[in-house]
């Protein structure tokens, strides 16, 4: 991070929908280094105000679904309704070699370049708390920067689904047509969280496939006890290719949107998550400030073994080493 730049500078230049200040102000509250916390902190005072105007789209599915072909016809439809696009990603980079962000370019490749769309590369490094905690007040930076459709992609692995629903209105999870069985292997999770499922490649010869998938899933749906008592998850057809269904994919999420003011619901779960979010903001600092701790350290390895070798129980052990953090902080 350039010293001369001020969290002052960065957020009026995010303000004005500067590209650039846009991703160093992401960089900056990706950033890990204690040097740029108080910064950090700071900008995020700073644009707090201009947040929370936009809608804010989750979008799940395995690797070759079609996410990023369905992103890029799908923002672009939004853009031409007069929305600005964000895009942003978590993604545990593990999963996909390092490939994405080329994909993505060549893939997303008019989005990429409409102005009033931005689209932000997978970050780099392992999944952490800290990568979810960024995304989040990246979605921040973009609604300051006025866009008003944020939709943060990810590929489902481990808990990535959940941290996205956990920062996001609507979940929409995109879907492989498949026979009968594959379907089983559909993650219960994402049956329950999803609002809207959309089968790709409900295209050529697999059509017929494609209609079958979209009923099991509706059934599916049916089985499991409804996530919000205002919306009922529905199941549409897409090819992303052959750009057939996104306008009405798109006139559902803005049917989801109206049903969920109407009934204030957005106002709520957005309270509930911020919440949420601190709570674990607080458990990530203090996991991190006990292991951190130099008598923690010190104790730890000779604890470890006691554990192992059964000269102590592990709740024993566990209630010791955080007497050992406590007697140490006070
Ligand atoms: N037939 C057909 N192919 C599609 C469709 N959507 C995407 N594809 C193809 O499927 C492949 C994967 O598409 P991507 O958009 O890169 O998929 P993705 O989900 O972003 O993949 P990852 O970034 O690896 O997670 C590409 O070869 C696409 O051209 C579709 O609707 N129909
Ligand atoms: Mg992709």
């Amino acid at each position: 991070m350039n010293k001369r730049v001020s969290p002052e500078q960065i957020a009026e230049g995010i303000r004005s929908g500067n590209r650039r200040f846009i991703a160093k102000g992401i960089t900056l509250l990706e950033s890990l280094l204690p040097a740029d916390k108080d910064n950090a902190e700071k900008l995020l005072e700073l644009i707090l105000p201009y947040t929370g105007n936009a809608l804010r789209l989750g979008i799940t599915g395995v690797p070759g679904v079609g996410k990023s072909t369905f992103i890029e016809n799908f923002g672009l439809h939004a853009i031409e309704q007069g929305r600005k696009v964000a895009v942003l990603a978590i993604d545990p980079s593990s999963a996909r070699g390092g490939g994405s962000i080329l994909g993505d370019k060549t893939r997303m490749v008019h989005l990429a370049t409409d102005p009033a769309a931005y689209i932000r590369p997978t970050p780099s490094g392992s999944m952490s708390g800290g990568v979810a905690f960024a995304t989040r007040e990246a979605i921040f930076v973009c609604e300051a920067a006025g866009f008003d459709l944020i939709i943060v992609e990810t590929v489902g692995v481990g808990q990535s689904d959940v941290l996205v629903d956990s920062m996001t209105d609507c979940f929409m999870a995109l879907m492989l047509p498949g026979a009968g069985d594959e379907l089983q292997g559909i993650k219960r999770g994402i049956m329950e969280m999803g609002d809207i499922f959309v089968v790709n490649k409900a295209d050529g010869e697999r059509m017929q496939q494609a209609r079958i998938a979209k009923m099991q899933i509706q059934q599916g749906v049916h089985l499991m006890s409804p996530k919000r008592t205002w919306w009922a998850a529905q199941t549409l057809l897409c090819s992303a290719l052959e750009k057939q269904g996104i306008e009405e994919i798109y006139t559902l999420c803005m049917e989801f949107y109206c049903t969920a003011s109407e009934n204030n619901a957005l106002q709520a779960k957005r309270r509930e998550q911020a919440l949420l979010w601190m709570e674990s903001y607080i458990r990530n600092h203090l996991i991190t400030a006990f292991f951190e701790n130099e008598n923690v350290q010190q104790h730890i390895t000779a604890i470890t073994a006691d554990v192992q070798a059964h000269r102590i129980s592990p709740m024993a052990a566990g209630r010791k080493m955080l007497s050992i953090y406590l007697t140490d902080r006070a």
